[in-house]
């Protein structure tokens, strides 16, 4: 296999109020690779009209996150920050990934299954065909690393398969790109550490979700302290005293998941946390888990908010990124048309 630049590439759908699950489970690690890689950060917005979408609040929806990114320690002029309708590229490559993919590929999808619910025949072409443009935001930039929640998990493999079977429809005429037999990378993808996925607080067999109904069941970036402890004293718990070993978590899930929200927060692993909380009651744990999260969230909070205020320096920030990703991904596209047997 032919050796590419590493590059990370990730995005986050504007859907509605980023959570703790969207924090700890991609934007914390987009942070931290910013330290070790080139990184390009897209807000995905062609994601987000797979379902119906008001023009006003996606707008506002995509700086909003824009302002989280920078809030939480993402850097826009040192990597790409930049909304995704913005490079026409994404969508080019993904009606050429439509063609590569095949129907069972994507009938195994179970985000797809999730969403789509029973209402199958009225779900949009969009939201079936999602993972082939997920594969091209990736693709695009030939891009090599991916941070994600494990919810993303079955997706990424699948840009791997478009990757991979695209590299070997087409070898002979990508010799010549001087990548030995691959054009696109397989991208792997990063998902690691003790909060990979963030569950529902008031139900923990169901991920922390935007579009869950009841606001108390995430953490918002934009809590304020009072409504960040409200929610953690109300989270589900269970009748036991919290365990002092791994093993004690098991059919515990609300356990689990608060343990886990607490180690990733402090950056510890759930053995150490558990060695030093567990067999106390589950208030003591609760309270040390509002205060770690008020001192992590309240912060990022409170510059989201600030930034927010800003629509002329958000634009700016996604006109200036579009740009930068758009000299990326327009020669590695015209590539693509070119092996296609395409004349541009
Ligand atoms: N609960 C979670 N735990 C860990 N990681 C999570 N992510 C999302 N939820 C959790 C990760 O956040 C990144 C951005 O997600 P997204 O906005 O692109 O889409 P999503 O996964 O569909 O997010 P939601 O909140 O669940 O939105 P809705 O309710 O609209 O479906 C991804 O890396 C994702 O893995």
């Amino acid at each position: 296999m032919a050796q590419f630049k590493p590059l990370v590439f990730s995005g986050v759908q504007p859907t509605g109020n980023l959570h703790l699950g969207n924090y700890l489970g991609a934007i914390v690690k987009f942070v931290e690779l910013q330290k070790t890689h080139e990184c390009i950060y897209c807000v995905v917005d062609m994601h987000a009209i797979t379902v119906q979408q008001d023009p006003e609040q996606l707008r506002s929806s995509i700086r909003e996150v824009t302002a989280a990114f920078i809030a939480c320690g993402i850097d826009p002029k040192t990597h790409i920050v930049f909304n995704q309708s913005q490079v026409a590229e994404h969508a080019e490559l993904a009606w050429v990934f439509n063609c590569v993919a095949r129907m069972g590929w994507l009938n195994r999808m179970t985000q797809f299954k999730e969403k789509a619910g029973k209402d199958r025949e009225n779900v949009s072409v969009g939201l079936f065909a999602y993972p082939a443009l997920m594969a091209a935001d990736i693709l695009v930039y030939r891009a090599t690393h991916v941070p994600v929640g494990e919810d993303q998990k079955q997706h990424l493999e699948l840009s791997r398969d478009i990757a991979q079977k695209f590299n070997n429809d087409f070898a002979a005429s990508i010799e010549k790109y001087g990548h030995g037999d691959a054009f696109f990378p397989l991208p792997e993808p990063l998902i690691q550490g003790p909060a990979t996925r963030v569950m529902s607080l008031r139900d923990g067999t169901k991920k922390m979700s935007k579009s869950d109904p009841s606001d108390n069941s995430r953490l918002n970036l934009t809590d304020s302290a009072d409504t960040i402890a409200q929610k953690v004293r109300k989270a589900k718990t269970d009748p036991e005293a919290l365990p002092s070993e791994i093993a004690g978590l098991a059919g515990r899930p609300e356990v689990d998941n608060l343990t886990g929200i607490y180690a990733a927060l402090v950056d510890r692993s759930k053995e150490d946390v558990l060695r030093e909380f567990g067999g106390g009651n589950f208030s003591t744990f609760k309270n040390a888990l509002v205060d770690l999260a008020v001192a992590k969230l309240g912060p990022i909070g409170d510059e989201m908010k600030k930034i927010a205020s800003d629509n002329a320096y958000l634009d700016s920030v996604l006109v200036d990124g579009g740009n930068r990703a758009r000299a990326i991904a327009a020669p590695n596209m015209k590539a693509v048309k070119d092996i296609l047997g395409f004349i541009s």
